[in-house]
């Protein structure tokens, strides 16, 4: 993309309405523009961000073994009157009458419709185990909505519901979830600790929430310092082993770390002094087990191989897409700007031509543009007849990872320079040289780039979007 062909509407002042740097940040790189009270519209840059982020959750669900399916945003009542909550969900629900005079809603989650469509469709225990999962915008009429997409009253989240015949298959699909999210976060650059938290208006026993730490969090949270040293990494973890689901569970949940809403000081007390630290988190998604919850209220029910009738077992897990986009920045910035992680950047690489105009200068960056695109990688050129100062402000302001500076004098010498936007080092190599390192950055993030190659049978999963 070149930058005189695009839309990228950055602000020169601080928003005044923006309390945190990720909502300030995301307004000044021309990412967002507030609608209404927390309704927003996503403008190229942050579109492209919100789409990354969706397309490594897709990613990772399908390895996980999961079903990708898109329910509507506008539900009947009548479900939610079925299981209960349609007037337990109190005035966070958006309530809608049609013109027909029918009660409608704008979902704010959606396990009383995949319950429906279960029940509609699934009837033998030979049907399971089974995990259906969605993308979709969701409404909750929050009372304060603020920090941006934080905590939006529209917001972008991915919902995903397992069916199991026994307690048991459905506490492997609550710990295979959990495995999945863990690798889904650390592939966006950012640690998400599962606590073990309230279950709130979902219900049941058993859940755990992934909280960023970030001090403009909204979370307060309680956790012994050494779980901030546990990463998933590189392991292979075969989704369908119950045992080793179970012990990556178990090596993430043993240690101290809880929401303000379950935390025991007692057993927090118990923790040496040195390693207790209370703190403030973003929940960027939650996982739940909720046994027959909504399948005895809605009668989802399977026979199992004794040919008896029985409620499936549930569970329910989301993963707050837009919310991530916020939280990433909170983690991941600097007093010019955003950073983003390799992940989910925008473009891959910002180019600037300090001296727009000259034959070289602008030949060399043509050059550069078709390599790096013939990568498959997505350059951003500053073309713009700007002065070399503003063009690098914005590439800091909207925090593409690289950047490679093209000018007449480097030129003579047959190099550009290629600077990390995280560490601000550069070096000066050839252009083709730049090349090859960006290849090289990126080879890890675009596995999928490959997997597009591969005949559809063998792909491991379906490239999105
Ligand atoms: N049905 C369950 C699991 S699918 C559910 O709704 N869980 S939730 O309430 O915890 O929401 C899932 C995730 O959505 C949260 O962890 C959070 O990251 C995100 N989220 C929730 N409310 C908002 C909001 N108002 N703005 C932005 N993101 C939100």
């Amino acid at each position: 993309m070149r930058l005189t062909r695009y839309f990228l509407p950055v602000l020169k002042e601080n928003p005044s309405e923006a309390q945190i740097v990720s909502h300030r940040l995301m307004l000044r790189a021309g990412m967002i523009k507030q609608q209404a009270a927390g309704i927003y519209s996503w403008l190229p840059l942050g579109f492209k961000v919100l789409r990354n982020i969706e397309r490594i959750v897709h990613e990772e669900q399908i390895r996980a073994g999961h079903i990708p399916m898109l329910m509507p945003t506008i539900q009947p009542a009548d479900l939610w009157q079925e299981s209960g909550r349609y007037n337990a969900y109190g005035p966070e629900m958006l309530r809608i009458r049609d013109r027909h005079d029918r009660d409608m809603l704008y979902g704010p989650t959606n396990e009383e419709m995949i319950t429906d469509i279960f029940r509609a469709h699934v009837s033998s225990y030979k049907d399971l185990p089974l995990t259906l999962y969605h993308i979709q915008w969701k409404f909750r009429d929050e009372v304060r909505p603020r920090f941006g997409v934080m905590r939006g009253r529209e917001f972008y989240m991915k919902d995903g519901y397992n069916f199991d015949l026994t307690k048991e298959d459905a506490l492997h699909a609550y710990n295979r979830h959990l495995v999945s999210y863990l690798r889904t976060y650390e592939r966006m650059g950012l640690q998400a600790i599962p606590m073990r938290a309230d279950s709130g208006p979902i219900g049941g026993d058993d859940t755990h929430e992934f909280l960023v730490l970030a001090e403009t969090g909204e979370s307060e949270v309680f956790y012994d310092s050494a779980v901030t040293d546990i990463r998933l990494g590189e392991r292979e973890i075969d989704y369908d082993s119950v045992d080793q689901c179970r012990a990556v569970m178990e090596e993430f949940t043993a240690l101290y770390a809880r929401t303000d809403e379950t935390h025991d000081e007692a057993a927090f007390n118990a923790i040496p002094e040195d390693r207790r630290k209370q703190a403030r988190g973003i929940e960027v998604g939650q996982i739940f087990y909720f046994g027959t919850k909504y399948s005895d209220a809605m009668g989802a029910v399977v026979q199992n191989a004794e040919g008896e009738q029985v409620p499936v077992h549930m569970g329910s897990h989301g993963i707050g897409v837009s919310r991530l986009v916020g939280a990433i920045i909170e983690a991941s910035h600097d007093d010019n700007g955003i950073i983003w992680p390799e992940g989910v950047t925008p473009f891959h690489c910002g180019i600037v031509n300090l001296k727009q105009g000259d034959a070289e200068a602008d030949a060399a960056c043509e050059k550069l543009y078709a390599a790096i695109a013939g990568l498959g990688l997505e350059p951003l050129y500053d073309d713009r007849n700007e002065r070399a100062g503003g063009k690098f402000a914005t590439m800091d302001l909207i925090g593409l990872p690289w950047r490679i500076t093209v000018g007449p004098r480097g030129l003579k010498n047959g190099v550009v320079e290629l600077t990390s936007r995280r560490t601000g080092q550069s070096e000066e190599l050839p252009p083709e040289e730049a090349v090859k390192k960006l290849a090289a950055i990126y080879a890890p993030h675009h596995a999928h780039l490959d997997d597009m190659r591969e005949p559809m049978a063998n792909r491991s999963f379906h490239t999105w979007l």
